[in-house]
């Protein structure tokens, strides 16, 4: 059958694609992580074990689970699990502070927190807030947890039902939760796997966050949809990823570094558990492998052979970081873009061209257009507008805010994505801003307003403003605009003072890299804040 006629996946939600998984290949690995291999039916008593404990413990239908985690094969059990117990995982980012923590742990009423010590801590200076909130569960220490139950099959999880609350940033600084329901993250991940080729012999080298959707909802649900494995890190570090894919060996002899080899050559090899076939990051993590390379070329190091596949997405990956990337690996980064709300949006093409920069096309079964950022009416080719898409990938819903779904979706039913960008008239997607004031640092996600809130409440701070900077490493930077109280000098309220200040409230990637004392902040007729011109400012103190 060809690729492109194969169906989309019939499994109702993600948890019984991999309950199927697991019944055909109960002794495959499933996982590789920090030495430990684990097969799917490890995973599965796992995940069951976890469904069995929290409906024991009275977790009901579609409440609340929260893994503030970092990446281990006890999140990706626990998550099964939630899903399995029909419970609906809340993802929290392992860097979040007081602030995220008080308003997501609030907001979703997570009954539940699955975390570790340090996690535990960090809870404990706002426990007293979170009233929802009955027990925090340290994962060294589950297995008290888990001994209460047998491992045991429960009602599969309702396709409609919502599996995943994934929180992002509105323009009003709060976050707000995504709600992705079951039969959002199959046809989505079904939608991926297909356009990318995946195939139960591929392994993914996985060191994305579990904890946000690029990690979790296109490297781990295509996995297990398709029954493949993933070698999961614990976090990102160039040297330890570019070691593993040297140790995958050396380029055959005859072997070039040309695409259309590589595929013909991993075709060939079948099913070889363990190699590395594809690789899935953030543009940052593609410019530090960039200067990893470099330094390892330099002294006299050979290059990793080539894979399968290299995917990136989250922020924007430029043309230089595509052109070096090339020349130095030989291989064509396949560019695609997506957001919590909807998962994978547009994806350039795995067989045709590679289009560097651009995001390509809707992926199988979805739409994507363009409309007028006023008229809001549909703009053919070549003119810039609002990217809006609609398909079933798209979310149900903001958890609890009836007002900004409402305003998120079209009169029609297309979802606004808030991003800007054109479409050539051969079909290829280009992002060329954000309607919004989002700032991405390294495919994190930064609301100026939330920083700005926290600045305003250090004591020698009259006004904040900040705004994105260029950044060579992390795309972005924050930089923040500040206006002391009278009498207040910059010396008596430093610059480190306030970025600490930052750091003990909010993720530490979202205080500000920069600080500018100004005498004023400039505003329009309004009164409101020209980040604009501001940035024209900044620019130049820069
Ligand atoms: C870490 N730091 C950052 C940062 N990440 N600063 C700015 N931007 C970032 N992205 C800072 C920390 O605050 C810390 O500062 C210092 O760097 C070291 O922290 P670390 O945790 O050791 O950093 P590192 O491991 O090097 O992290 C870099 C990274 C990471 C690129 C590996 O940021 C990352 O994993 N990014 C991926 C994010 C992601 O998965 N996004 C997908 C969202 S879903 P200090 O001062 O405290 O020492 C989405 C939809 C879609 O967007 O389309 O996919
Ligand atoms: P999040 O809300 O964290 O899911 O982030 C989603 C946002 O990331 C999108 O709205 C885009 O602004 C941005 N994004 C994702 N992929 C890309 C990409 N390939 N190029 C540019 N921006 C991207």
């Amino acid at each position: 059958m060809s690729p492109s006629a194969r169906p989309l996946s019939h499994s109702a939600s993600i948890a019984a694609a991999f309950l199927a998984a697991a019944e055909r290949s109960p002794d495959k690995p499933c996982l590789l992580f920090e030495g430990e291999r684990i097969t799917y039916a490890q995973l599965r008593d796992q995940a069951l074990r976890w469904a069995a404990a929290l409906r024991a413990w009275g977790l009901r239908p579609q409440e609340r689970v929260a893994l503030y985690l970092e990446n281990s094969p006890t999140f990706l059990a626990s998550y099964l699990g939630t899903h399995l117990a029909s419970g609906i995982v809340v993802l929290v980012n392992t860097q979040y502070r007081q602030v995220e923590l008080r308003h997501i742990l609030s907001d979703s009423a997570a009954r539940l927190c699955l975390t570790d010590a340090a996690g535990q801590a960090e809870l404990a200076r706002v426990s007293h807030e979170l009233t929802a909130l009955e027990q925090v569960i340290v994962a060294d220490t589950a297995a008290s947890f888990l001994a209460v139950a047998q491992p045991a099959e429960l009602p599969p999880p309702n396709p409609d039902d919502v599996a995943v609350l994934a929180y992002t940033s509105g323009t009003t600084g709060r976050a707000k939760g995504a709600m992705l329901t079951h039969a959002n993250l199959v046809a989505n991940s079904a939608a991926v796997t297909q356009a990318w080729r995946w195939s139960a012999d591929d392994t993914l080298l996985l060191a994305l966050p579990l904890f946000h959707v690029h990690g979790l909802c296109v490297g781990m649900h295509g996995t297990w949809l398709l029954g493949a494995n993933a070698e999961l890190h614990r976090r990102f570090d160039a040297t330890a990823i570019y070691d593993r894919l040297l140790a995958d060996g050396r380029p055959q002899p005859g072997q070039g570094h040309g695409e259309g080899q590589v595929q013909a050559h991993r075709h060939h090899q079948g099913h070889d558990q363990g190699r590395i076939t594809m690789f899935f990051g953030v543009p940052t993590m593609y410019t530090r492998l960039i200067a990893e390379a470099e330094r390892r070329l330099a002294a006299g190091e050979p290059l990793p052979a080539p894979l399968r596949l290299y995917v990136s997405g989250s922020a924007p990956l430029s043309v230089h970081t595509f052109e070096t990337f090339e020349r130095l690996f030989g291989q064509r980064i396949l560019e695609r873009y997506g957001m919590s709300e909807t998962i994978m949006n547009l994806t350039n093409p795995y067989d045709g061209e590679r289009r560097p920069g651009t995001v390509g096309m809707p992926f199988p079964g979805q739409q994507a257009r363009i409309v007028d950022v006023r008229t809001r009416a549909p703009i053919h080719h070549e003119t810039p507008g609002e990217i809006q898409v609609r398909g079933p990938h798209v979310f149900k819903g903001y958890w609890q805010r009836p007002d900004a779904t409402a305003d998120a979706f079209a009169d029609d039913g297309w979802f606004n994505t808030g991003d800007l960008g054109w479409r050539s008239a051969d079909g290829y997607f280009t992002i060329s801003g954000r309607a919004r004031e989002l700032i991405i640092t390294g495919g994190y996600n930064v609301y100026p307003r939330e920083v700005e809130e926290v600045l305003q409440t250090h004591p020698a701070v009259a006004e904040a403003a900040v705004l994105g900077l260029p950044d060579s490493e992390f795309g972005e930077q924050i930089a923040a605009a500040v206006v002391l109280e009278p009498g207040v000098t910059a010396t008596a309220a430093t610059a480190e003072q306030l970025v600490d200040h930052c750091r003990d409230q909010l993720a530490s990637y979202k205080k500000p890299r920069r600080i500018f004392f100004v005498e004023s902040l400039p505003r329009n007729a309004m009164g409101k804040i020209q980040k604009h011109v501001l940035k024209e400012q900044l620019d130049h103190q820069a």
